[in-house]
């Protein structure tokens, strides 16, 4: 491979302005173009594409993670029946959310019925390509679309290590919804999904949370240990109090068992690096907080397996505006890194 890391892509070039195939690339990222049942602003199925577009600015060097690129990275292609699927999805879950729900009105129970069903599709397609990938020693990492998406990775990823594992999970929400507004795989119910749908998941450490229904509060305190929760403003007191948040991130990185995957919602970060994604919250990390958290997990040992960026959404009003996809694709370009590292396959800056 004769390309210069230093030089701006070359057009035609792959994520980051990489030249590697699959068969090149020891990271694999998945897009999966799919936001069906966004509930308030839509464009997370842009995600992958607006993070394709932006990852060309990325410079291949991170004082962080010092060369990722070294072991080939690359994105799969837009997959063509997910983004068909996305558009059916939409409109029949459109009708449903217009109503509040469908109630016992039968073309409304049918709409939300095709909408479950499609889901159900996209989590098998997920976890088929990511089975694959594993199987083949990649690493792999799922780009969404909206918060749904790592259902049928999460699957795949108990499959392949046959061990209990932990999820960190950055965002403003809590997700752990039973079936919001009857989507069975809502975005805001993807970690309840997880919890009663993969028992390998033996702990998951919730960062940023600050939206969130009484419900959910309920169950994640009925989950006992096993689901950690350090809400943003409990992140927020500490500072207030003049907590190094060093040592915050070491309590969470602490937390965690040894094996870990990330699952990240942009929207935990401050709103202002995400301004477009679907339901920001104001408040939130720092990215160089989100960021720093991460890096105590690798320097705690811990192995990160695999991970999910996802409601990443671009400004759909004006297709100059990379701002979202930049932010996108540089914690994209970390969190390859970060997952690297963790395997002993970066330096840690
Ligand atoms: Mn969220």
């Amino acid at each position: 491979m004769s390309f210069d890391p230093n030089a701006p892509a070359q057009p035609g070039s792959g994520i980051f302005g990489l030249p590697h195939s699959e068969e090149e690339s020891l990271v694999v990222l998945v897009p999966v173009p799919w936001e069906a049942t966004t509930s308030y602003g839509g464009g997370a199925a842009e995600g992958p594409r607006a993070i394709l577009d932006a990852s060309m600015q990325v410079d291949l060097f991170d004082l962080d993670v010092d060369r990722p690129y070294q072991h080939g990275i690359h994105m799969l292609p837009l997959p063509s029946e997910v983004m068909a699927w996305n558009e059916e999805g939409k409109a029949s879950a459109e009708k449903v959310i217009e109503h509040g729900g469908a109630g016992d009105d039968p073309e409304l129970l049918a709409a939300l019925g095709r909408v479950n069903a499609l889901s159900k599709q996209v989590n098998s397609h997920v976890e088929r390509e990511v089975a694959r990938l594993l199987t083949a020693n990649k690493i792999v990492g799922v780009v969404g679309g909206d918060h749904s998406v790592p259902y049928g990775a999460l699957r795949a990823m108990a499959q392949h290590l046959k061990r209990p594992f932990g999820v960190l999970h950055f965002d403003a929400h809590s997700d752990t919804r039973d079936a919001y507004e009857g989507f069975a795989h809502s975005h805001a119910s993807i970690m309840h999904n997880v919890l009663e749908g993969v028992p390998e998941v033996e702990k998951l450490v919730q960062v940023g949370i600050r939206d969130v229904c009484e419900a959910e509060v309920r169950y994640c305190e009925s989950q006992g240990a096993r689901v950690e929760v350090f809400y943003d403003r409990s992140l927020a007191l500490r500072k207030q109090e003049g907590e190094p948040f060093a040592k915050v991130a070491r309590e969470i990185a602490a937390s965690l068992p040894n094996l870990v995957w990330i699952s990240f919602d942009i929207d935990g970060l401050d709103p202002r690096y995400c301004p477009h994604t679907g339901t920001p919250v104001p408040g939130g990390l720092e990215l160089a907080e989100a960021i720093a958290i991460i890096r105590e997990v690798v320097r705690a040992g811990k192995k990160i397996v695999g991970f999910d960026l996802n409601e990443v959404a671009p400004n759909l009003a004006n297709e100059d505006d990379e701002w979202d996809g930049n932010v996108g694709a540089r914690l994209l370009y970390k969190l390859v890194g970060f997952t690297l590292a963790s395997q002993g396959k970066a330096k840690l800056g």
